[in-house]
């Protein structure tokens, strides 16, 4: 060991001071050290086996979850380079294990995942590991390494021979960096199937040894051939489809890769994915700007000249090719600019024209060679615009209503007595007698109440003035104080009149809860989407049980605590008779005080804020619920039904 040090002495120091850094703040390199954190070491590794997938060295990627939490990520490149780093006097393999930002140095004109939005390298997993080990096969050899917190304790060895290439790390999260090492299979088997779309030819597999399966550690494998058409495919599955096929763009111009894939669905919505480098960009940017130029101008021309519009009496917009519309958007940028609030927004100027230029010349010949297609997502297109013409109409009337009744409060608002928007709370509650129970039980000052009856409106299926007409939903506009603008023909929200600044939506904490809750994030997500973005919408947390002994009593959130609180906090056992469980079904079951107490109290109560993420997926997994085609639909309820069964 003594004879290590020596080697690893002079040189080193920079190496292991950047990773110092690492270990001191690890939010700035990975974000978070929670659950999210966790995952994204997996994506830092997974995203160098990627690089060396687009430099066309690598067809296999397999991810292992192993029992203890570790996790080892497995590719057939060229495996790192082990020979001598002639300035740092060290074995390479080292210098990019160890050496922040040093993955890149070597090879610089392949496109680079990692240098893009997650970026800091393998390095910063190996600095926040209490254990790292990487196998490298290369050159017949098979080299190894192992570190601890970023330090290596060993030298690179040769411990064998091998026919192939390719590189195998395994890592332990440290613990005293993290605060959970429960890594998701789910998180984990989404992103790789996403990966697999947006790479296609690329082999994923992912094998979860902590849960067996018929004997054998759990496994899926993901791979698609077809790429962004099978993805597009994928989402829009319980969707009824305008025509057969996806149309398929691919190009490549000044060494910007394309990738679109779109379909139209008989659905009012827009469903739209981009990446960059294979990582999401929510926030769009100048290749979602280049893709929206190319469709409005080449549907535009198309039904120009060929007669197709004249019989409408007002102008096609924008929006109108957008409805029904699932495309994703996928591109290979060698350096990537983001911007925007959470650096989701691609900001290349040049992009723009290039993505405009190669969907556009696609998109033309596309309309021109298939011009049944063509007739029949125009004639969409030419029903959205009657629709959108009607819907402004509706709006406008139930405008005009507002200020003909005065405050145009709802009657079934029991509002707050503050007019502070910044101290209102306002608490969206399933169902009329939960709204009474809640009505009670609330702090009047500043806590106003709004029932919402049943299921609100099936938005996906709605047309757009059918939900303006929909009591719920005007109830909502007029409680909150928002209303919608047209903004050149694009749909607004003005938020100026907002009159609380917080927005909890309040459901049973059962499976009719949580589907409600889904059915009025996806509201939110499509109608009020400046609301989330804000930050103003929240959802309450019922507790599950109340467990009593005597005249101690604890509420208790999950089925650990309910245990927790008989052995611990109550001194006693699952079987006494003398503890009592109640399992709240439902806020009705609750009186007023103990809904105060649990739910909306702001001492004790927990709120989730709903992310703008909270409501994509939402609004995800209730178009696959609520869409026309029965089978995902029902593949999805089968697959949840052991969680419906906890409540039925
Ligand atoms: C630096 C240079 C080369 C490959 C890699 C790094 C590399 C890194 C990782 C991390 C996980 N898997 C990886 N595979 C490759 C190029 C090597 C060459 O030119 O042969």
């Amino acid at each position: 060991m003594s004879n290590q040090k020596g080697n690893y002495s002079a040189s080193n120091i920079t190496a292991l001071e950047g990773l110092e850094a690492v270990r001191k703040r690890p939010g700035m390199y990975i974000g978070s050290t929670d659950s999210k954190g966790l995952h994204h070491l997996v994506w830092e590794v997974v995203d160098n086996s990627i690089d060396e997938h687009l430099a066309g060295h690598c067809s296999h990627i397999d991810v292992i979850i192993h029992e203890d939490n570790s996790i080892t990520v497995k590719d057939n490149g060229r495996g790192i380079p082990t020979g001598m780093h002639e300035k740092l006097k060290k074995s390479a393999l080292e210098v990019v294990m160890t050496v922040l930002h040093a993955g890149g140095k070597f090879d610089k004109d392949t496109y680079k995942v990692s240098g893009g939005l997650h970026g800091v390298g393998v390095s910063c997993v190996n600095a926040l590991s209490i254990m790292l080990k990487a196998e490298v096969h290369r050159e017949g050899k098979i080299f190894t390494q192992e570190y601890s917190q970023g330090k290596p304790i060993t030298e690179v060895k040769v411990v064998g021979e091998s026919g192939s290439t390719g590189t195998a790390i395994t890592f332990k999260p440290d613990m005293e960096i993290f605060e959970t090492d429960d890594y998701k299979y789910e998180i984990l088997a989404n992103r790789l199937k996403e990966l697999s779309y947006l790479n296609s030819g690329l082999h994923l597999s992912l094998i979860d040894e902590r849960t067996l399966e018929e004997g054998k550690p759990k496994e899926e494998k993901f791979y698609s051939e077809g790429g962004l058409k099978e993805f597009v495919t994928y989402i829009d599955e319980a969707r009824t489809k305008i025509i057969e096929q996806p149309i398929h763009v691919t190009g490549k111009e000044e060494n910007v890769e394309v990738e679109v894939a779109m379909q139209y669905n008989n659905g009012y919505s827009e469903n739209l994915y981009s990446f960059v480098n294979n990582i999401s960009t929510r926030e769009g940017g100048t290749h979602v700007s280049g893709f929206r130029r190319a469709v409005n101008r080449v549907f535009t021309k198309y039904g120009e000249e060929n007669n197709m519009f004249s019989k409408l009496k007002f102008k096609v917009s924008g929006e109108d090719f957008r409805e029904g519309l699932t495309a994703v958007v996928s591109v290979k940028v060698p350096e990537p600019q983001f911007k925007g609030q959470t650096k989701g927004e691609l900001g290349n100027s040049e992009v723009t024209g290039i993505v405009s230029r190669i969907v556009g010349d696609i998109l033309k010949a596309y309309l021109e060679e298939n011009p049944k297609e063509a007739k029949r997502i125009v004639d969409k297109v030419i029903i959205a615009a009657t629709a959108r013409h009607a819907a402004r109409k509706a709006r406008e009337m139930v405008q005009r209503k507002n200020v003909l009744t005065g405050s145009g409060l709802p009657g079934k608002l029991s509002d707050c007595s503050s007019k502070d928007p910044a101290e209102s709370e306002i608490f969206l509650v399933e169902g009329d007698s939960a709204g009474g129970t809640a009505k009670q039980g609330r702090d009047r000052f500043f806590q106003a109440i709004l029932p919402l009856r049943g299921k609100i409106l099936n938005v996906e299926k709605a047309m757009e003035h059918k939900i303006y007409e929909n009591e719920e939903i005007k109830n909502m506009f007029t409680a909150l104080g928002v209303s919608i603008e047209d903004d050149d023909g694009e749909r607004k929200l003005n938020t100026e009149k907002l009159r609380y600044h917080k927005i909890v939506i309040m459901c049973d904490a059962d499976v009719d809860g949580s589907h409600i809750v889904t059915l009025i994030l996806t509201f939110f997500f499509r109608y009020m989407t400046e609301l989330v973005e804000q930050g103003y919408v929240y959802i309450a947390a019922p507790p599950l049980y109340q467990v009593k002994k005597g005249k101690q009593s604890v509420y208790c959130w999950n089925e650990d605590e309910r245990k927790d609180a008989i052995t611990t906090y109550l001194n006693g056992k699952e079987e006494d008779n003398s503890i009592k469980v109640q399992r709240y079904k439902g806020l009705g079951e609750m009186n007023a005080e103990q809904l105060w107490e649990t739910t909306m109290n702001p001492e004790e109560r927990t709120l989730r804020r709903v992310t703008i993420q909270d409501a994509q997926e939402a609004n995800q997994v209730f178009s696959m619920l609520m869409g026309d085609e029965v089978p995902p639909r029902r593949q999805f309820i089968e697959e949840n039904a052991t969680y419906a069964n906890i409540d039925a």
